[in-house]
């Protein structure tokens, strides 16, 4: 006896992912449903790995009421409109929009953080993934934080193309076939060409000069983690098509030094510690591809200020970044709230 399972937005990056890690993850499921908008009606996802092939449904006539679990990937005006119908029909969301993140209302989780949230889903019946970012962030800094209290953290990002979806790819492997063989760059989703060039601009601009990606970083991180944590952040895009990367600086309460930081990492749930201070002996975006970790390498004390540390963290944007920590999220419901059909 499993769970009936719809995964909204599931022609997109994220939706495929999430497809992906439920059939790997063999989640319980006694149905699956694979929704879109009324463009895909008809068309073909698979499901993960199975062979097995889904034909799209349009949300528009999708009736939630037979499901348990919706994942949702389809952006912040399809979660305004539908999930709160879906949630009333009794299927709880997850989704993975921003709409949702700061409502008070609704938890925002990640697992190995704080799970105990889970038990406020119920208020809307809608719980909230986080931002990409901010999710591989927050993995690496939890136990970091139990350990000698984060003062403040300054983080600047190198996030990759598909964290913009299907159209970000799209365009950074056109735009470099384009280079290549002497045609016109046209920019269309990024503001500039971001082919061989790198972007410190994602999401709109605020009025205090900061972005609203960057925004995002500070609030989920406090939602999340701590809301005593002071966080500073600049998100840039580069050109590398998946895989998020983050240069961290943390300033802590006490002291930490590199040697107990790695100690501590190396026992982290859902990190992988890759450090060898040697040529290639760090992880680069290319290599975590796929994988479900938050890597951390080139922990070094930082002696410019008290109690100081840099890290340099990597993971797939698509999946701790947002497919896995769905999927995750759903385990933890089925294991704590929800009975199977
Ligand atoms: P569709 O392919 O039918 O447009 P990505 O983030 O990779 O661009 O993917 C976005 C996902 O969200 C796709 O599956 C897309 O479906 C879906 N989507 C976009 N707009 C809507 C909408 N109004 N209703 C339902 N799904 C939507
Ligand atoms: C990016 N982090 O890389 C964004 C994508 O708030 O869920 C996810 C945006 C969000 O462009």
């Amino acid at each position: 006896m499993g769970y009936r399972v719809a995964v909204v937005g599931a022609t997109g990056n994220v939706g495929r992912e999430m497809l992906a890690v439920l059939a790997e993850r063999e989640f319980p499921i006694d149905e699956i449903a694979a929704v879109a908008s009324s463009r895909s009606t008809g068309s073909e996802v698979e499901f993960g790995d199975t062979g097995k092939m889904l034909k799209c449904k349009n949300i528009e006539h999708f009736d939630f009421s037979g499901y348990d679990i919706a994942l949702f990937s389809a952006g912040g005006g399809p979660a305004k409109e539908y999930a709160p119908k879906a949630a009333a029909a009794g299927c709880v969301v997850i989704d993975n929009s921003s709409y949702f993140r700061m409502d008070p209302d609704v938890p925002l989780i990640v697992p190995e953080v704080n799970p105990d949230a889970i038990d406020g889903y119920s208020k809307k019946n809608i719980i909230a993934n986080p931002n990409c970012s901010t999710a591989q962030m927050v993995v690496a800094l939890k136990p970091l934080h139990d350990a000698a209290g984060i003062k403040r953290c300054v983080v600047s990002t190198y996030q990759s193309v598909s964290g913009a979806g299907k159209q970000g790819m799209d365009e950074l492997f056109e735009q470099s076939r384009a280079i290549f063989v002497g045609d016109p760059v046209n920019a269309k989703k990024f503001t500039k060409q971001i082919a061989f060039n790198v972007i410190p601009h994602i999401d709109v601009f605020l009025d205090d000069g900061s972005t609203k990606e960057e925004w995002k970083m500070v609030v989920e991180t406090k939602k999340i983690l701590d809301p005593k944590v002071k966080v500073s952040a600049t998100c840039v895009r580069v050109p590398v098509f998946v895989g998020h990367a983050e240069s961290i600086n943390l300033e802590f309460e006490r002291e930490l030094s590199a040697e107990a930081a790695m100690d501590i990492l190396r026992e982290a749930p859902g990190v992988m510690l890759v450090d060898k201070r040697e040529d290639g002996g760090y992880v680069t975006p290319v290599e975590c591809v796929g994988d479900g970790a938050t890597f951390i390498s080139r922990v070094r004390e930082d002696p410019t200020v008290e109690n100081g540390l840099n890290i340099w963290c990597v993971s797939d944007n698509l999946r701790k970044g947002a497919a896995l920590n769905a999927v995750q999220i759903a385990e933890l419901l089925g294991r704590r709230c929800l009975k199977k059909g």
